[in-house]
């Protein structure tokens, strides 16, 4: 070894040494215990091999090696394991090197795996994540995530050892759309306040939001050919609050913030029901043409677009030109619940006008199951909501090739009362407890939809009784995780008995994030 390179070797063992008080080698790691294996992942790998005698210690000498498409989640990572480390983890790109490193790698990953999947393997020597995509690299980097110390979701230095569990995971998804809706309409969150949700559901691989952006109570998403759907209909919210609305350039930065987590954002216009926020905001929307007023009650059901006025189709193809212009993502929702103050002739009419615009822009159709009455295109994807396991017209859109989006209100809506006292949320669909919303599945839910029916499962948060993150966080946790398992998992590797065991090691890092979970009496919270 040169003189120059030894000095360096010996500086740097000699500075981990002062600076952190640890010894430097790598063989004392592998007897220091971990706080977790890798088989406590959420949500469950497809396969996972604990090596005790394999693990790692991140030392302030650790460097995050990438190739050139892993790039940026490389920097995400090392943006992940500085704050708490206090190390410095360059992420190096292109040329090999020596020392301890954490390597991510695309297209060098079992077919297997497929396009979000990957393999990660740690080794006393280092960390070895490849894939075949930058996404499936941020899939594996939310594994190597768990596998270090709750302590290391902590945003100032901690000076602790950073042992990372040895072992080795092989995975990729059930289902390819893994999603939760955050219901920004009766209560608006703010640019900064859906960006801590993305965070914080980005750990557990969901890959999609939706944003219910309008509804009777609201509109939240600016519309420059229809100004007062904003600066009118974004004054108004459930209980008379402030309101609020993104311009287009904040919610194309949220756009971009959720495609940094390798999330897609799905917006909603909900149409023809839930419309009273955009008819009292423009009277010309209403079929007599005269004002009605702002809603900030909590009933459905009383709107409807005028389903025979040419203007209702200008606005609709106004509205949906300029979200699909800020929409990378392939679908537009374009809602369809509860419109029933919409015949059921004029709920045809306007799916015949309307579902075709979506179209026009280049993008596909999701919706609540509501739409499945209207024989909808074969790409469009209905969004189940309903309590019973049967429902002729989404059974008939499976049969016509039709996939289906799972997410059952007895099940996955994340605003239900965990229980009669839970002071958020409601109960019309049940009371949905932790292993309520964990013990079911969806390829066997719905008569008529199967595995290969499904598309995948999303968890909706509607914000009726929801003002704050910190309520966002009391009703998606502990339950999120368990729709993100549901979506991500082999079915036959998940059983409630073992899951509740690795729910419960979740907890210290929702206390280092600071989020406010509610303590279910059905796991035992470390
Ligand atoms: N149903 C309504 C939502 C919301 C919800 C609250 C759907 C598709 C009840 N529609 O769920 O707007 O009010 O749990």
């Amino acid at each position: 070894m040169s003189k120059r390179l030894s000095t360096t070797v010996l500086g740097v063992a000699v500075l981990s040494l002062v600076t952190f008080g640890l010894p430097a080698t790598a063989s004392a790691a592998q007897h220091t215990k971990a706080e977790r294996t890798v088989t406590d992942v959420i949500p469950a790998p497809v396969e996972a091999k604990a090596d005790p005698r394999a693990n790692f210690r991140l030392n302030p000498a650790t460097v995050i090696r990438t190739d050139r498409d892993g790039r940026q989640v490389g920097e995400y990572l090392a943006g992940l394991l500085r704050p708490a480390t206090g190390y410095r983890l360059p992420v190096v790109t292109g040329h090999r090197g020596g020392g301890p490193a954490i390597s991510l790698e695309t297209g060098h990953a079992s077919d297997r795996v497929g396009t979000e999947g990957y393999q990660l393997k740690v080794s006393s020597s280092g960390v070895s994540l490849r894939a075949k995509t930058d996404k499936g690299l941020f899939s594996g980097v939310q594994t190597l995530r768990q596998l270090l110390p709750s302590a290391i979701e902590a945003t100032t230095v901690q000076k602790r050892s950073w042992v990372v569990s040895g072992g080795t995971v092989l995975d990729y998804p059930r289902f390819g759309y893994r999603s939760a809706m955050l219901d920004v309409a009766r209560h608006f969150f703010t640019p900064a306040q859906v960006k801590l949700y993305i965070d914080q559901i980005a750990q557990y691989k969901i890959n999609t939001l939706h944003l219910h952006l309008s509804d009777d109570q609201g509109w939240r998403i600016e519309i420059k050919s229809w100004p007062k759907l904003a600066t009118v209909g974004g004054l108004t919210a459930v209980g008379g609050g402030p309101g609020g609305y993104y311009t287009q350039e904040q919610y194309k930065d949220l756009v971009a913030y959720a495609a940094s987590r390798h999330i897609t954002v799905v917006p909603e216009i909900d149409m023809p029901g839930h419309t009273n926020a955009a008819q009292h905001s423009y009277a010309e929307l209403n079929c007599d043409g005269k004002p009605i007023p702002a809603r900030t009650d909590i009933e459905v059901g009383y709107s409807s677009l005028c389903i025979n006025k040419d203007i209702t189709y200008t606005f609709v193809d106004d509205v949906l030109r300029e979200l699909a212009a800020l929409t990378p993502g392939k679908y537009l929702n374009i809602g369809g619940d509860e419109a029933h103050a919409t015949t059921p002739e004029d709920y045809q009419t306007f799916a015949k006008k309307v579902q075709p615009i979506v179209a026009k822009y280049g993008k596909q159709i999701t919706g609540w199951h509501d739409i499945a009455k209207t024989n909808p295109p074969v790409s469009a994807v209905p969004q189940f909501w309903g309590t019973t396991g049967t429902d002729a017209n989404v059974a008939a859109a499976a049969a016509r090739g039709n996939k289906i989006l799972m997410s059952p209100a007895n099940k996955a809506y994340m605003d239900m009362k965990y229980h009669p006292q839970t002071p958020l949320g409601l109960s019309w669909a049940g009371l949905i407890e932790v292993k309520t919303g964990y013990d079911w599945d969806p390829a066997t839910y719905l008569q008529g939809v199967t595995e290969q029916n499904v598309i995948g499962v999303e968890a909706p948060l509607w914000s009726e009784t929801l003002v704050t993150s910190e309520h966002i966080e009391f009703m998606a946790f502990p339950r999120l995780p368990g729709y993100a398992e549901i979506g991500w998992s082999p079915k036959d590797s998940r059983t409630w008995d073992a899951y509740r065991l690795r729910l419960a090691k979740q907890s210290p890092r929702w206390v280092q994030q600071g989020i406010d979970f509610y303590r279910s009496t059905q796991v035992d919270w470390q």
